[in-house]
């Protein structure tokens, strides 16, 4: 061996050496972040060294409750102090919001809003008001002033219903996100006279599956967007946020990466091609999660997707459709809620695995399954999950489709406690100051005191005067809840000032 080439040598060994501590120094700290309970900041620090400094300067601009459960693991719930005697302080509008939508050749009349039809609670800094944010089934967004519960300002029009919740940009662009039926996911901008459409996809962008709704709320996290669409479609977008030489905001999307979230092996195993994406993608650090309708989760490392890559790292089958969101706990895992409605053959056998209610560990790729619940149907009513589960340090807090909430420990998966409300139960529930607070299709929204988990205490129980089912998550914020029902109008129910 010549001296040159053990020159070469040393020098690998050097830069292996180098490689390594950097990496192991990286791991260490990402590991302390990791065990640190504030996810945003694991977000915030799992990047890289150079970029540390700069990120840890940003602070979120935009106050409020902006996205589907209110952060990107989806386990934020918003702000309380929750009330003591709730009334209902204002219904919206004056005339009950309604369309007909028209799918595979049926028509059906919606009314209200619906799953998951969680709204935006935004404080906007130039108003002072407090702005409620909703998309509803009459196929418009509507902008309400939470104090008074009048129009902000003009409602935005699509041509279908809307079942998704918007999303606020995080970053004080005056601009909202959201999907519709009418085959959009939509960029609007709210800094013009009437709020203006300034982008969208289309979901005849990419010849998918199935179906062109965008049900799904889409991640907005340093100027790129984490969608899915029911046409089986997962989206990666920079949005290119700006501002024009007359100061409106403006953006220059460009796609960084998109993929199936289909392959040959789940269309085998489900035997249909049923796989629209109709859950909100979740992310954690590096990673972003997401389900289809035919049971497949997803994990993609978006480290370098400005690059135009995310590799596949998790790949797991729940064995049928899954449209709660995926939610991560502060250590990164998974935990998934699902449907059960195929009997194929593969389909029932990977159900008797997992069940409709699991934990996963993605750490472990090749057995992630850590404990599994199944939620067979029951009183009448199709067994399965449709609403995106709580949680808290202890306890995964999940209501059913046959209509029962159930409690179970989160690092045993022993179920604590099972409480029957009556089916369905699609509106997710949601944990505020050690209290629980559960709605219901008979318009009943409830709250519980939960420090003894075996023995749930009810604090009050109120129902809207329709008893119509309220199937949208509400959002909580200063302790009053907002909330569409299917009787066609929006409520806020707080204390009487
Ligand atoms: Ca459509
Ligand atoms: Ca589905
Ligand atoms: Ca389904």
């Amino acid at each position: 061996m010549s001296w040159q080439h053990k020159g070469e040598i040393h020098i690998g060994i050097l830069i292996a050496a180098l490689v390594a501590a950097i990496v192991g120094a990286l791991f260490t700290y990402t590991s302390i972040v990791a065990s640190n309970r504030d996810t945003s900041i694991f977000e915030e620090i799992a990047k890289p060294v150079q970029e540390i400094k700069k990120i840890l300067n940003t602070e979120p601009i935009t106050k409020g409750l902006l996205m589907f459960r209110g952060n990107s693991t989806r386990s934020y719930y918003g702000t309380g102090p929750l009330p003591t005697n709730p009334k209902v302080l204002f219904t919206y509008p004056q005339k009950a919001m309604c369309m007909d939508s028209t799918v595979h050749h049926i028509t059906h009349k919606w009314c209200g809003s619906g799953w998951t039809g969680q709204p935006v609670v935004w404080e906007n800094p130039q108003t002072q008001k407090t702005e409620i944010i909703f998309g509803a089934y009459d196929g418009a967004v509507h902008f309400v002033d939470a104090d008074t519960g009048l129009d902000v300002r003009p409602k935005f029009q699509t041509g279908d219903i809307i079942k998704g919740s918007v999303s606020m940009d995080p970053d004080g662009y005056p601009l909202i996100y959201f999907g519709s039926r009418d085959n959009n996911i939509r960029v609007v901008a709210l800094d013009r006279d009437v709020p203006t459409e300034i982008w969208h996809i289309n979901a005849d962008h990419d010849k998918g599956l199935w179906n062109n709704d965008w049900d799904g709320n889409p991640i907005i996290e340093r100027d790129i967007m984490y969608e899915g669409g029911e046409n089986g479609y997962f989206y990666i977008v920079k949005i290119n946020r700006s501002y024009d030489a007359d100061g409106k905001v403006t953006v220059a999307p460009k796609f960084l990466f998109t993929m199936p979230s289909y392959n040959e092996t789940l269309l085998k195993n489900i035997g249909d091609n049923n796989v629209s994406i109709e859950n909100s993608p979740a992310k954690f650090g590096d990673r972003v999660y997401f389900a289809n309708s035919g049971g497949r989760i997803l994990g993609l490392d978006v480290s370098h997707v400005l690059d135009g890559v995310a590799p596949i790292v998790f790949d797991y089958w729940t064995g049928d459709d899954t449209d709660a969101s995926v939610v991560v706990d502060t250590e990164g895992m998974l935990y998934v809620a699902s449907e059960d409605e195929r009997t194929n053959t593969a389909s029932v056998e990977q159900k008797k695995i997992n069940g409709q209610l699991m934990k996963l560990n993605p750490n472990n790729p090749t057995n992630p399954l850590v404990w599994s619940i199944t939620v067979p149907a029951e009183h009448g009513m199709g067994g399965g999950i449709w609403a995106t589960p709580a949680i808290d340090d202890k306890y995964v807090y999940v209501v059913t489709n046959p209509g029962d909430l159930i409690i179970v420990d989160k690092n045993t998966g022993e179920v604590v406690n099972k409480k029957y409300f009556g089916g369905p139960l699609w509106s997710s529930p949601n944990l505020i100051d050690g209290q629980l607070v559960i709605t219901t299709c008979t318009g009943h929204v409830i709250a519980y005191n939960i420090s003894d988990i075996k023995n749930l205490s009810e604090i009050w129980n109120i129902q809207i005067p329709s008893t119509s089912c309220i199937e949208s998550t509400p959002a909580i914020y200063k302790g009053n809840m907002y909330f569409g029902s299917r009787d066609g109008f929006f409520y806020k129910v707080g204390d009487k000032k």
